[in-house]
C-alpha cells in the first residue's frame, strides 16, 4: 500500500488558509508534483481553487444553520463533527488520489484545533490509512504589532502543536504586510519567528499600568511558552517563490515527504534536508535579502 502525503492547513480566521492552499497548490504543481486541494471548511466560499474533494458534498452548513436552528459557528462545529462521523467518505475519496499530493482547506475556528477532538481524530483515521500529513498552522504576521495578540498567539500556537498529535510547521503570513509596518515593531522580525527571548516580550507588556494579577498571568504564560518550547515560525509571503520553497522545504522534512514522496531528489538535497541545512541557511538567506 503506498503513502499519500500532505498538508492540513489550519490557522485561526482570515490567516490565509484559502489563499495558502491555492498558491502552494500551483507552486507545487510548478515544480512537478500532482496536487489535490481537499476543502473540508463547510463555510468556504468564493474558492480561488477547485477542490478535489468538497465538504459540501457531504454536509451543507446552510441548510444545517436552517434545519437544526443553529448559528454560523454552530453549523460549523456539527459539519466537522458529522464528517468524522462519515470520515469513510472522506478516506475513500482520499485513497482514490494515491499519486496526488493533498492540501487540506480548513474552517478558522480555533476551539477545532485546541480541545475539540474531531479534527485529530479525522487525522489519526486518515493517517491509519497511510496519509502522512503535516499540520500547517497559519499566524497572521499582524499580531506582532502588539505584544498582547503575538502573546496569545504563540499560546495558540502551543495548545495547538500539544493538540494535534502531527508533525507541525508554523507559518507566520503576510509577511508584506509586516514590512510595511516594521519600523513600528517593538523588535526585529527574527525576534518574532524565531521566539527570542520572551522576558524582553514581558516588559512591553508590563509597561502599561496594569493589575500585579495580570502581571502575573503574563509571567505564566510566558513561561509556559518558553517550557515547552516547541513554537517558531517560518515567514511567508505568498507572492515570495524563496519564501514559499523555504515553507515547502520545512514541511517535506516534517512529514518526511523527502524521503518517501514521488518527486525526483538528488542524495545533496536528501542529505541537507535531512539535517535541517537546507531548510535554515535558505530562511535567513532568503529573509535577509526580502527585508
Ligand atoms: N498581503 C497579503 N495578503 C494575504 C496573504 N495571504 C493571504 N492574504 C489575504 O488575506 C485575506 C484572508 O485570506 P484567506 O485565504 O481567505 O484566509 P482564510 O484563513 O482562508 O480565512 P477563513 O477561511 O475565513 O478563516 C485575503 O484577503 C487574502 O488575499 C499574503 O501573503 N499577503
Ligand atoms: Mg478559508
Amino acid at each position: 500500500m503506498s503513502v499519500i502525503f500532505g498538508q492540513l492547513v489550519i490557522g485561526p480566521p482570515g490567516s490565509g488558509k484559502t489563499t495558502y492552499c491555492n498558491v502552494m497548490g500551483k507552486f507545487l504543481e510548478s515544480l512537478g508534483r500532482k496536487v489535490a486541494i481537499v476543502n473540508i471548511d463547510p463555510a468556504n466560499e468564493n474558492m480561488a481553487y477547485k477542490p478535489t474533494v468538497d465538504i459540501s458534498n457531504l454536509v451543507k452548513h446552510e441548510e444545517v444553520m436552517k434545519n437544526y436552528k443553529l448559528g454560523p459557528n454552530g453549523a460549523l462545529v456539527y459539519c466537522i463533527e458529522f464528517l468524522e462521523k462519515n470520515i469513510d467518505w472522506l478516506s475513500k475519496q482520499i485513497l482514490s488520489l494515491k499519486d496526488h499530493y493533498l492540501l487540506i482547506d480548513c474552517p478558522g475556528q480555533v476551539e477545532l484545533y485546541t480541545h475539540h477532538e474531531s479534527i485529530n481524530k479525522i487525522a489519526e483515521k486518515l493517517g491509519e490509512n497511510l496519509v502522512r500529513l503535516c499540520c500547517v498552522n497559519l499566524m497572521d504576521s499582524h499580531h506582532c504589532s502588539d505584544p498582547g495578540k503575538y502573546l496569545s498567539s504563540l499560546m495558540l500556537c502551543t495548545l495547538t502543536m500539544l493538540q494535534l498529535g502531527l508533525p507541525h510547521v508554523n507559518v507566520m503570513t503576510k509577511l508584506d504586510e509586516m514590512k510595511r509596518f516594521s519600523d513600528k515593531l517593538d523588535f526585529n522580525i527574527n525576534f518574532y519567528t524565531d521566539v527570542l527571548d520572551l522576558n524582553y516580550l514581558l516588559e512591553r507588556l508590563n509597561e502599561d499600568n496594569i493589575v500585579p494579577q495580570y502581571k502575573k498571568l503574563n509571567e505564566a504564560m510566558v513561561s509556559l511558552i518558553e517550557d515547552y518550547s516547541l513554537v517558531s515560525f517560518i515567514p511567508l509571503d505568498i507572492s515570495n517563490k524563496a519564501l514559499l520553497l523555504n515553507v515547502k522545504n520545512a514541511i517535506d522534512k516534517a512529514n518526511g515527504y523527502i524521503f518517501g514522496g514521488n518527486e525526483p531528489k538528488d542524495v545533496q538535497t536528501l542529505l541537507a534536508c535531512a539535517v535541517g541545512a537546507v531548510s535554515e541557511t535558505q530562511r535567513t538567506a532568503s529573509l535577509d535579502s526580502y527585508m
